[in-house]
Order: structure tokens, then sequence, then C-alpha cells
């Protein structure tokens, strides 16, 4: 079987898109940190369409921080790879382009920071996931002690984190008299943009106060929310594509039809015309960011704690499950929704309806797995500030106390049936030390789980309503099992 390549474009079956631009002609406007999936499904697609639309020089230089898998995917492809909406009644397939090459940084170090310096390179964007900004969940500040910052703090001048890289490459760029890139971020995280530029702030800060401070007056660090559901891709799903496309893509990509992309309008050194192809560019990202966090990743995370214990693998599953279904529809209309303060014009009504059908969407294979992962950096930000806003109402936090107990016990890396669990998080050795043995005691597995003030903060973590919250999910969980548990 070909691979998908340049050479074979104009061979592919027509109802395949292609990009419909001189790939050749535009030049690399923007260097993306952290190239997987997620980017490709999206920011990579709207710069696709502004391409096709207005040209310019704005294709993209994906660069790898830790993996080569994307590099091998990609290289042989010129940098092509299609990406797949699958709505339950046909799949639309294309073909993008915008991705000029991939980079794997620990390689090539010394062609990224000769990118990452260069006048043309005016964006530096991040899909680095929660861990990568190495931040205290709690407090956003950088964690100074974690050992992959000290090491590059050791070794300002070859980096390998993406704080590292920013910082090392405005260096540089200052040196050089060159204007700084600004810096965007893509992370669900709340106010992804200045919690960004606190970590590099502090990293700079560390290591260079001149530097710190030019950074702090000259660059932009504008927030975004961004929103598509983009499962890991299987075996299974790159035999589908390669049967739509007549050839073999290493590195497909299969997502929803369904995208969105609100970008606070700060930019020091251009951008693309993101509004002409569907972005929406605004002064105040915040109400948006704070909507989709709680609303969309809250409720993700939900599903998959509940719904691995349950025995489910994909969200779908979870969603024709009427008990976890009745659960998270409430918990959203319930719980949440009072703690959303919507932005102008947007039907929160609509909105969570929409979720749940996407949730639904039984094409996606989204492993409940998969979003499970990184719980002690995921939960911070999706999950505990709502808990706090009910408390703060005097509101029961009895679901949200099944949520977090769940998760405690998915933590555990042992299932309600007694097997194993692959938990991957920074902090899965120390859940194995402290919960591991304390299943069989509720109250101080709860207390176990809420001393840990890096996740929980010291607010909740001495909060006598959302512990005993937290211990009665657990007592239920275990009595009744995940799905009879959430009949509260
Ligand atoms: C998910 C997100 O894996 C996860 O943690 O909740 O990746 C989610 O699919 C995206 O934020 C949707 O935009």
């Amino acid at each position: 079987m070909k691979r998908l390549s340049s050479a074979v474009l104009s061979d592919l079956p027509e109802r395949v898109s292609v990009p419909a631009y001189d790939r050749a002609a535009v030049g690399i406007g923007i260097v993306h940190l952290g190239i997987g999936a997620f980017h490709r499904a999206h920011q990579a697609v709207y710069t696709d369409d502004v391409l096709a639309k207005h040209g310019g020089d704005w294709a993209i230089s994906g660069v790898s921080l830790r993996s080569k898998t994307v590099h091998d995917q990609l290289d042989p492809q010129d940098g092509l790879f299609s990406v797949t909406a699958l709505d339950g009644e046909g799949r639309d397939c294309r073909i993008v382009g915008s991705v000029k090459e991939v980079i794997f940084a620990p390689d090539d170090k010394l062609r990224l920071f000769d990118l990452m310096a260069a006048p043309t390179t005016r964006i530096v964007s991040l899909t680095v996931t929660e861990k990568g900004y190495y931040r205290d969940p709690s407090t956003g500040a950088l964690l100074t002690n974690d050992p992959a910052i000290r090491a590059d703090l050791v070794n300002v001048d070859n980096p390998a984190t993406a704080v590292g890289l920013i910082v090392r490459a405005l260096k540089l760029r200052r040196a050089a008299g060159t204007e700084p890139f600004t810096v965007l971020c893509c992370d669900n995280l709340p106010a992804n943009g200045a919690a960004l530029r606190q970590v590099v702030l502090d990293y700079a800060r560390l290591h260079d106060s001149d530097l710190a401070a030019w950074i702090e007056e000259t660059v932009r660090f504008p927030s975004t929310m961004v929103d598509r559901i983009v499962p890991a891709t299987t075996e299974e799903g790159l035999a589908a594509v390669e049967s739509q496309l007549d050839c073999r893509d290493e590195g497909a990509i299969l997502t929803e039809p369904f995208t969105q992309w609100v970008i606070e309008d700060d930019f020091s050194a251009g951008r693309p015309a993101w509004e002409d192809v569907g972005a929406m560019l605004v002064d105040d990202v915040a109400p948006f960011e704070f909507a989709k966090l709680r609303l969309l990743n809250g409720p993700h995370s939900t599903l998959a704690y509940l719904g691995y214990l349950a025995g489910m693998e994909y969200v779908s599953d979870c969603m024709e499950n009427s008990s976890l279904r009745r659960f998270v529809d409430t918990l959203m209309r319930e719980d949440i929704r009072p703690t959303v303060t919507a932005p102008e014009g947007f039907d929160v009504d609509g909105y969570i309806d929409a979720l749940q059908a996407r949730f639904a969407n039984p094409e996606l294979h989204h492993r409940c797995w998969q979003i499970a992962m990184d719980g002690s950096q995921k939960l911070p930000q999706r999950l505990l500030g709502t808990v706090r806003d009910r408390l703060k109402e005097g509101a029961s936090v009895a679901r949200f106390g099944l949520v977090v107990a769940a998760w405690i016990r998915y933590a555990s890396g042992v299932d309600l049936d007694g097997n194993t669990i692959d938990v991957r998080d920074p902090f899965s050795e120390r859940f194995a030390e402290r919960f591991t043995p304390l299943l069989s005691k509720p109250e101080a597995l709860a207390e176990a789980a809420l001393s840990m003030t890096e996740i929980f903060g010291k607010d909740l973590s001495e909060d006598a309503t959302f512990r005993t919250a937290v211990t009665d999910g657990l007592k239920k969980l275990f009595a009744d099992g995940a799905i009879a548990a959430t009949e509260l």
C-alpha cells in the first residue's frame, strides 16, 4: 500500500479534500510545541483553512518534545496527515497541509533554536498537556524543584521543557534585537495565557532577571479556549482511513465534527486571520474557558472515572448507561451550571445538550482510560474550582464527593474487582504508596488523598463538608459499585 505524501495528493479519491494552496510557497510563521493529535485536529486545521483562503507565511513547524512517534509518522509524509470527522452518518475526510515539518527536539535543538529565534517566527503555540507546564495546580507557581525544571535551570542553553525552550528562544531574540513572538497556550487551563506567563516568568527570574523584566514588558501571552474531542488513533482507525484514502496515513486523526476556538486578540507580531475560518477573536476568553472547563472537561473526567470503574471502555458506553447518563446530567445542570457565568448570548442549556450529544457520539471510541490520565493535573482545573464555589454557596457537594472518590479508587491502581489499573499520572507512585494500603478504610483513604494539598489546596483539604462527601462517596462506591453509587 502506498503511503500518503505530496507525490500522491493528486491521486487521492475525489471525496477527500486536499490543501487548496501551494504548500511550497507558504513559509513557516508558527512553531508549535507538542504536536500531538489534538493540535493536528484543531489549530492545524484552522491554519490550513487560512492558508487556503489567504495564503501568507503562516505554516507550522511542529515540535515533539519527548517522543519521536509523530516525527516518524509525518516526516515520510512531507508533514501531511488526514483528519476524519465522524458523526454517525458519514465521514468527512480531508488532508491537512499546514504542518510543513516535524522537529523531534532532542535530536535537532540547533534547528529548533534557529527557527524559534528567526524573525519569521511570529507565534510559538503550545499543546503540552497540563503536566507539561510544571506548574503547581493549586498555586500556579512553577515547580522549581521538579527534576525536569532543575535540569533545565542548570543547562539553560540546552533545555528540554517547553518553558525552558521558550525562555531560551526569547533570550536569543532579545540578544539579536528581534521582536518577541507571541506565546499562544492551547491547553485546558483556566486563564491559560496568564498561567503560562507566570511559569515562564518564574523560570526566567531564576536565571536572568533582566530577561525576565523584558519578557514581562514585551511578550504577549493571549489566552485561548480550545475545544474538539480527539481520541488517540487506534490501528482499527488507521485501517478505516486507509480504505477511505486508498493509501496509508500513519498520522491519521479521527475526531468529531464539532470544533471551537476562542482566542484573546492580543498578538504582538501579527497572526493568521483565524476569524475568517471560524475562530472567535475576543477581548476576554475567560467566560468561554470557564464554561468549557467546567461543563465539558469536568463531566468528561466524571464519566472517565466512574465509567472505568463500572467496566466501560468508551465515553459513549457511559452515555448509554441510564444511571451514569442521569448522574452526569444532574451534575451538569444542578451542580455545575449555577457556577457558570455564561458569555453574552451563550445558551447554557443548549450547550449542555450539545455536550451530552457529543459525549454520546458512538463513532468516537474515546477511551475512559485516556481521559483518566493525569487526574492530579486535571481535577484542580476542571472540577475543584466548581466544588469551592458550591461550598461557598452552602450547596451539597455529594455528587462531587463521589467523583473524587472514583478518582481516588482509580488512582490507587486497583479497580473494584481487584484488577490492576495502568495509572498514568506524574503522581502515580505516590498514589500507589498512599492509597493502595487503605482500600478497606474509606475514612483514612479520604484523609490520605485530601491531604495532598498540591491537588486540593489547603482549603479543600481542611473542609469538613467536602471530606464527608468524599468519604461517603468512597463508602458507597465500595459497597454498591460504580453504577449503583450514582443513584444518590
Ligand atoms: C479530555 C479533553 O482527555 C481529556 O482530559 O477531557 O482532552 C477533551 O476531550 C478536550 O478538552 C475537548 O476539547
